[in-house]
């Protein structure tokens, strides 16, 4: 009994995974300790929010109402459900990709348990609950984006029974996870892996280092990606009809025609690329 409240939910403990990979949150286990991370990161990350992140990211967070303490996940998820028709379910990690893409075809999206350690304040590899809430849930308040996300599992169950799973998780990573878009307002963000970084984020929008292309599927499909570092090329799309329009049709035909092709590096354009300039540092509010 006193050792209740002392340890975190533990990194990567699948024993008491169902067979969905779902656990309990158990959000009493939580210390104080990792609550006061929980709030570092926030205000590090959504004092970014405004001049970095697009309309549909800003509006979603505020619906979160998580700056203060880590969020309890059933109750972030019956707000969501009402909104958007979006759950939330906790896991323990990385979990499978069938049943990652049968959690997102059902509306359902998976959240890690476990907070990353302090000194890890700057980047993981893996996901953890930070990542996968402020980066990713703020997004499903919005129900364009929540439908594309919805196809995405969908297709990529498919892509999967094809062979094609490489091809769905780029057009993952480009988008779900690095996703910039060039709003009204100038270029901003709407990707989880960026906006879960203090570091990227700025980077994304506003360095001359990385490239920037228009979004086009087989561009994306066919790019390589790294999951160590800032990203090389970003795709930038025009607004969030055109993801949901991607994914309208069959990706089934696309993926045969792209099957044979070589795959494109990170790192350099590519004849037919649209470039696409970053924003100002200057500009901006
Ligand atoms: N599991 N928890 C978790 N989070 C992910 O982002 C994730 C996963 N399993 C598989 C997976 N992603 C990939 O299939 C996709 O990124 C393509
Ligand atoms: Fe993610």
């Amino acid at each position: 009994m006193f050792g209740a409240n002392t340890t975190s939910p533990l990194r990567g403990d699948y024993s008491r995974a169902r067979a969905d990979f779902t656990v309990e949150q158990s959000w009493h286990v939580y210390t104080e300790a990792d609550h006061a991370l929980w709030r570092r990161l926030y205000a590090r990350q959504s004092q970014l929010v405004t001049r970095y992140a697009c309309r549909e990211f800003a509006d979603g967070l505020a619906h979160t109402d998580c700056a203060d303490a880590i969020p309890d996940l059933a109750q972030v998820s019956a707000r969501l459900e009402r909104a958007s028709g979006w759950r939330l379910v906790a896991v323990p990690g990385f979990i499978p990709d069938d049943q990652f893409f049968r959690h997102l075809a059902a509306r359902r999206f998976p959240v890690t348990v476990w907070l990353r350690k302090p000194e890890e304040f700057d980047y993981l590899v893996e996901p953890d609950i930070f990542h996968d809430f402020f980066g990713h849930v703020p997004m499903l308040f919005d129900r364009r984006f929540g439908d594309f996300m919805q196809r995405y599992g969908e297709q990529g169950l498919k892509a999967m029974a094809s062979g094609a799973l490489a091809m769905a998780a780029r057009l993952y990573w480009y988008t779900v996870e690095f996703g910039l878009i060039e709003a009204e307002d100038g270029l901003r963000a709407y990707g989880a892996g960026i906006l879960s970084s203090g570091g990227e984020t700025p980077y994304a929008v506003e360095s001359q280092k990385p490239l920037r292309v228009r979004f086009a599927m087989p561009r994306c499909m066919r790019t390589r990606y790294m999951i160590d570092a800032f990203q090389q090329t970003y795709f930038v799309i025009r607004s969030f009809d055109e993801l949901t329009q991607a994914l309208t049709d069959d990706l089934a035909p696309l993926i045969e025609q792209l099957r044979g092709e070589p795959e494109l590096a990170p790192d350099r354009l590519y004849p037919g690329d649209e470039p696409v300039a970053p924003r100002s540092p200057r500009l901006a509010a």
